[in-house]
């Protein structure tokens, strides 16, 4: 038996979750899902519709990284008196999938783009955006995070339909068998097929450069101009328009994020640059019988299969492992970075005093 509402389901609330909050308790507390993250302000929908929320103190004194704060598409603990304009969140519920960066700077620290993804939509331009290497990075963080990858090629109207073809051929040879799908918000062409992918109850996200048209392509989905757009420089560069994550219901009960473009791209996880090189044993990987398969020796692995019938390398496979180590070796040292992560304390400092909280 569910132990929430079973009106959140089409918010995407599942066993999982179900499972997870039964594990602790919901100790008097409602649930509700994060739409939008202001500052130390958040919208979060439930059963009864939008409203705005802040953090618990308390749960503020148990949250020891920027990354454990909800961000948008989580599932949140909380309590609403109805009384206030505004309900106050106590946890977050485990999350099933994410989307992260590394953040800028020395500190090794992960910044939240979106949570409880089921689909990412990585969308590049056909003009000036392109890159087969970006794209493979992309691809590296959406798997990471345990989300279903689609990639849009967008704005087919400013290339011929041979230039198309080239990109999706350089897709393809880099190894990448993820679905493509090419659209233009200005013809309609393909705009449909995005339509077709998208499931009542189901949560997908938009990445990829500023510029590329993802709000357009949301506008054109929930058929309205609601979500800003702006026009590009002749050389493709983007300004920057979309400044906040947001999560909308459309009207066929499927749930979209729109992203700011990401500018700084480079900076990934630390698996960064074995992604580029190794799209080929990651393609496998999503294959694994096991989510978290280590590629050494499980059962049901598909790279593993790979080696023995010959069509994987040695050598290769054996770089791979070795990158892999490293970068592992790599993010445990964060555990020591992060208490020097001083921006994040001033934060944390921040919304105490907004909260009125004095420092113990
Ligand atoms: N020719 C052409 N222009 C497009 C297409 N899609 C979007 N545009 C234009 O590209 C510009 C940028 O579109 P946006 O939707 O704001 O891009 P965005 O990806 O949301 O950008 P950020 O919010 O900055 O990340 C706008 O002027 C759009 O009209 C397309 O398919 N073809
Ligand atoms: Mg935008
Ligand atoms: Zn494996």
């Amino acid at each position: 038996m569910s132990s929430v509402s079973e009106q959140l389901n089409r918010f995407g609330w599942d066993e999982w979750f179900d499972a997870k909050v039964q594990e602790k308790g919901l100790e008097g507390h409602g649930i509700a899902r994060v739409v939008a993250v202001d500052r130390d302000q958040l919208l979060v929908i439930n059963e009864s519709g939008e409203f705005r929320a802040k953090l618990a103190g308390r749960f503020l004194y148990t949250v020891d990284k920027p990354s454990d704060l909800p961000c948008v598409g989580d599932w949140v603990y909380i309590q609403y008196s109805g009384s206030d304009d505004f309900g106050i969140i106590h946890d977050v519920v485990p999350r099933k999938s994410f989307l992260r960066r590394k953040t800028a700077g020395d500190a090794i620290e992960y910044q939240m783009i979106a949570s409880n993804i089921d689909v990412a939509l990585i969308v590049q331009s056909c003009q000036f955006d392109f890159n087969v290497n970006r794209l493979e990075r992309y691809l590296v963080m959406v798997r990471n995070g345990h989300v279903h990858p689609v990639v849009l090629l967008t704005k087919t109207d400013l290339v011929s339909p041979n230039t198309l073809q080239q990109l999706i051929v350089e897709i393809r040879s880099a190894g990448i068998t993820t679905d493509v799908i090419a659209l233009s918000n200005i013809s309609g062409e393909g705009v449909n097929s995005v339509r077709d992918l998208l499931q009542s109850g189901k949560t997908y996200c938009l990445l990829g450069s500023s510029g590329v048209g993802k709000s357009t392509l949301i506008n054109q989905l929930i058929g309205r101009q609601v979500l800003e757009t702006k026009m590009v420089s002749g050389t493709g560069e983007g300004r920057h328009t979309t400044v906040r994550r947001e999560l909308i219901v459309l009207n066929n009960g499927a749930m979209l994020i729109d992203n700011p473009g990401m500018r700084e791209f480079g900076i990934l996880g630390a698996e960064e640059g074995i992604g580029s090189s190794f799209a080929d044993i990651y393609e496998l990987a999503s294959k694994c019988k096991y989510a978290d398969c280590s590629h050494s020796n499980e059962p049901g692995c598909a790279v593993l299969n790979a080696l023995e019938e010959g069509s994987l390398h040695r050598a290769h496979y054996q770089n791979f492992v070795k990158l892999k180590s490293e970068s592992e070796f790599h993010d445990l040292s964060y555990l020591e970075k992060r208490n020097k992560d001083k921006a994040f304390g001033r934060y944390i400092k921040s919304v105490k005093k907004d909260l009125g909280i004095k420092r113990k």
